[in-house]
């Protein structure tokens, strides 16, 4: 018997030591059991001190990368990573909307949890306009989401209110994570508002661990598996966070100082 797995699409930077990007939404995928393409925007060289220098694919490239897969693959559902400036995130709006990739995770990847830019800041606005209208889906983190809603976000009403401006700038769905940046605190609330307007916080205990990179990438890759699997919103966003929350839980040793979080943890 032929197996069949259902497809989805990476549209994300490659990360030399495998902890984030492109790497840690394949590894995300794979124990997802979704089959993982993947559409390579830009190349960091990255370990786990931090990232040392950046290239981005030339645009032509871009193109061709989507038409390959367009031409014989079927893509239930995408996600994009970094995009590192106007021009690619242009790029991906042309080729995703040419063609049927499924519905879009967007994880507005801005910088790195160590302070490097993934994203100039020039492109906030083409981010704003072109590419979040695509979104079924939006996870920003707490500063991506202060710079995209451009506000402060000091308590829970902030929170909502921010929410709220992305799903206006045309994300169905949007899942703003919560701080995890306090050794003192004792859980991380991530806010979900939904298509629907039904909304609630997903709460999990906080890991005081360095061992944290490619956490965002891996949420928004595991709900783009869901989805691909026709799993609802609602549930695929659930399925995510627990999928990380398992992630982190369970410290793996690979790199000397910011690891990543071990993709072999969580329960199927
Ligand atoms: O985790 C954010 C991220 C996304 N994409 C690439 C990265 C990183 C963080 O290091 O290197 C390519």
């Amino acid at each position: 018997m032929i197996e069949q797995y259902p497809q989805a699409l990476t549209i994300a930077g490659s990360d030399s030591d495998g902890s984030a990007g492109m790497q840690a939404d394949l590894h995300t995928f794979f124990r997802r059991h979704v089959y993982g393409a993947s559409v390579m925007t830009a190349c960091v060289a990255g370990n786990s001190y931090g990232i040392h220098d950046a290239v981005n694919l030339p645009t032509s490239f871009i193109d061709n990368e989507f038409k390959a897969l367009a031409d014989d693959y079927q893509i239930k559902a995408s996600k994009t990573g970094m995009l590192s400036d106007s021009e690619l995130i242009m790029t991906v709006v042309k080729n995703y909307t040419q063609y049927d990739f499924g519905p879009l995770v967007v994880d507005p990847v801005i910088t790195t949890k160590h302070g490097n830019v993934l994203l100039e800041e020039s492109a906030y606005q083409t981010l704003r306009d072109k590419l979040i209208p695509l979104a079924t889906v939006i996870t920003p983190n707490f500063f991506e989401a202060q710079k995209l809603a451009e506000m402060q976000i000091n308590d829970e009403a902030d929170t909502k209110l921010a929410a709220k401006k992305l799903q206006q700038l045309g994300a169905k769905n949007v899942v703003l994570k919560g701080r995890h940046d306090d050794n003192h605190q004792t859980e991380v609330a991530d806010y979900v508002l939904l298509e629907s307007g039904e909304d609630f916080f997903l709460l999990d205990k906080y890991h005081a661990t360095n061992r944290v990179n490619g956490t965002g990438d891996s949420l928004s890759a595991c709900i783009a598996a869901e989805i691909a699997k026709g799993t609802s919103i609602k549930e695929a966003i659930e399925i995510a966070k627990r999928f990380v929350n398992e992630a982190i839980e369970s410290e793996i040793m690979v790199g000397h100082k910011f690891g990543p979080i071990n993709h072999w943890a969580p329960k199927d």
